[in-house]
């Protein structure tokens, strides 16, 4: 282990290895570990984490490698109040983002940070956003006083060695990331399983490309290379070189001829992207040779190639996916993805070391929950408590995924032939329609929305607009990202044909009307064939739908009045629908560009 500023692996870049030198002076680690990467690193700071109580070791019969984590109960998952966009102005980061003057946000932040890693260690954790040296790929460099950030870091992004000699080659930009939990230890203090602080900040400086979190270990607020930097930093970066950041899966389809079809789909947090990122096909369609490819679940880089063809490269190495309700029924290849080599985090600990969630299947007659707490079937049935946090996580590599695709790490990225949005909407939104043209889709995207459920703070049931499934990571302002969708159509030859998915209808009982999951890849096959211009459509004012014979439905029951059910498009809440649109864009009124309201009153003219 490399413990000075001065044994530093980096070899010419000073700049960086200067800012190491200030940034530690300010924190006043106890140690500086220079992060390599290795598997043999990796062992240590997770055996570190077992002897400190932070991590307990699983079953290594049941659950080769893997570890549990349990956060502080204050620290289960993105804090989007204490989220900031620090731009030079606050117009910049428009309505939609908290804002606060960068100047003050700085001085703030210094005083923070003084001693913040007072007896810890600070690890330099570089990581490539994407494969190690594509042309797609983007490099960061977080500061942090967590091995648990650098453990779950190795598996989310590429990390280490490898990454310090591609920061040397020609000095190459590098994003600066300062993590702390927030926690300095005084000299004999013992320290606490899950050190965090009461007071948060997720801070983003979008014009010098600065990330600086504290107070928060879990997730989204810590491992920085997420949220913070593949989605509002890189939303920055890419409007102004003329690429995308998107907050969508990526995944090919391949048909029983071999021909292989992309696709980035944006859906809000937990609406199912993992699942449908993973998909598997009903009988029918496998035995004929239908196979779906994941590429990843929650995060797209997409960029024109020099034909003008959009490509997509997932930036991750892992997935950091919602344990509850995860199962072999719901999504069998995410089962296998986590079954060695993962952390978990806020699951249940059964009582031989292994882990449960809700959902799961069979309930064990016992186990802790997770704050450590004696948990039963009978517990739960009178009070209610849950044995895993509702955000419990689980971080698995992406490479363990069966269904992982050849291309995933192409340093090219691969084709998009289609972009899908959806909600979860209980009424209005039809199963499966296609915009007209891409100004269209752009709408659709734009005015996307979503009912809020339990975990989202507000009234549950009420429709949040959520553009592009981007609202907590667009860092920039909404009006201007609007802007540059409908630019990037100049730069392209070809543009995807653009789609919106509705799993979540319901009937006037309240129930489901489609059934989801594997069978979403009958509307899949629908979307692929439009794509390659191979099937037909009818005509609707919202825009392009299929005919109940356009859609393969060998193995389910489904009448065509259940589907002409899922697609009505009612004329009346569509015109309630376009009131929600207006209040969207009244909030971005001033930077909202023309062809929104264009679309719009085409629209209104069709409805
Ligand atoms: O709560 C957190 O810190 C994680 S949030 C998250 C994690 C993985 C993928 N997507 C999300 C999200 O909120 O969209
Ligand atoms: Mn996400």
């Amino acid at each position: 282990m490399n413990t000075s500023a001065h044994s530093t692996p980096l070899s010419s870049n000073r700049h960086l290895l200067r800012w190491v030198e200030k940034m530690a002076a300010l924190c006043q680690p106890e140690t500086i570990h220079w992060v390599d990467g290795s598997q043999e690193e990796y062992d240590a700071l997770c055996a570190q984490m077992v002897a400190s109580g932070t991590a307990i070791k699983l079953n290594e019969k049941h659950w080769p490698g893997c570890h549990y984590v349990r956060s502080d109960p204050s620290d289960v998952a993105r804090v989007e109040d204490r989220t900031f966009i620090c731009s030079l102005s606050k117009d910049a980061a428009g309505p939609t983002n908290n804002w606060v003057n960068p100047f003050e946000m700085r001085k703030k932040l210094k005083s923070l940070f003084a001693g913040c890693m007072r007896g810890r260690t600070m690890y330099v954790l570089p990581y490539s956003m994407g494969p190690i040296g594509s042309p797609m790929s983007q490099l960061g460099v977080e500061l942090t006083d967590s091995p648990y950030v650098v453990t779950n870091m190795r598996i989310m992004a590429r990390i280490g060695l490898p990454v310090f000699k591609e920061i040397d080659k020609e000095e190459k930009r590098v994003v600066p990331c300062m993590h702390t939990v927030g926690a300095p230890l005084a000299p004999g203090q013992k320290d606490v399983p899950w050190p965090c602080n009461k007071e948060k900040y997720i801070v983003h400086f979008p014009e010098t490309r600065e990330i600086w979190s504290y107070g928060s270990g879990y997730g989204g607020n810590a491992l920085l290379g997420k949220k913070c930097f593949a989605l509002r930093i890189a939303s920055n970066m890419a409007r102004d070189e003329g690429w995308m950041a998107e907050h969508m899966l990526i995944l090919g389809v391949e048909d029983p001829h071999g021909e292989k079809t992309y696709v980035a789909a944006a859906f809000p947090s937990a609406c199912g992207k993992t699942n449908f990122a993973m998909l598997i096909p009903p009988t029918h369609f496998k035995r004929q040779g239908w196979k779906i490819w994941t590429v990843g679940d929650d995060i797209a880089w997409i960029k024109p190639d020099a034909n003008g063809r959009l490509r997509a490269i997932n930036p991750e190495a892992g997935f950091f996916g919602v344990a509850p309700g995860t199962s072999q029924s719901t999504n069998p290849n995410a089962m296998a993805a986590l079954a060695k080599n993962t952390i978990f985090t806020n699951v249940a600990l059964t009582p031989d070391g292994g882990v449960w969630w809700e959902g799961m299947g069979t309930q064990p007659a016992e186990c802790l929950d997770w704050q450590g707490k004696h948990w039963t079937p009978e517990i739960a049935l009178q009070t209610g408590a849950k044995a895993a946090h509702p955000n419990a996580r689980f971080t698995a590599p992406a490479s363990q995924c069966p269904t992982i695709d050849p291309a995933w790490e192409d340093p090219e990225g691969v084709p998009i032939s289609a972009i899908i949005f959806g909600g979860r909407r209980a009424t209005t939104m039809p199963l499966i329609y296609q915009a007209f043209n891409w100004s269209g889709g752009v709408y659709m995207g734009a005015t996307m929305g979503s009912e809020m459920t339990a975990a989202a703070a507000g009234t549950i049931g009420k429709v949040r607009r959520d553009p592009m499934a981007m609202l907590p990571f667009c860092g920039y302002h909404m009006g201007d990202y609007f802007r540059h969708w409908l630019k990037m159509q100049r730069t392209l030859s070809e543009t995807p044909r653009v789609f919106n998915v509705n799993w979540f209808r319901k009937d006037e009982k309240g129930q489901f009307i489609w059934p989801g999951f594997g069978d979403n890849m009958r509307i899949l096959k629908w979307i692929v064939e439009r794509s390659r211009g191979r099937t037909a459509a009818k005509e609707t004012p919202i825009g392009w739908q299929p005919h109940y014979e356009d859609i393969d439905w060998t193995g389910l029951d489904f009448s065509k009045e259940q589907f002409e059910q899922l697609q009505e498009v009612d004329r009346a809440a569509w015109r309630r629908e376009v009131i929600g649109h207006e209040e969207l864009f009244l909030d971005l009124h001033d930077h909202l560009p023309p062809e929104m309201i264009y679309e719009r009153e085409l629209l209104i003219c069709r409805l």
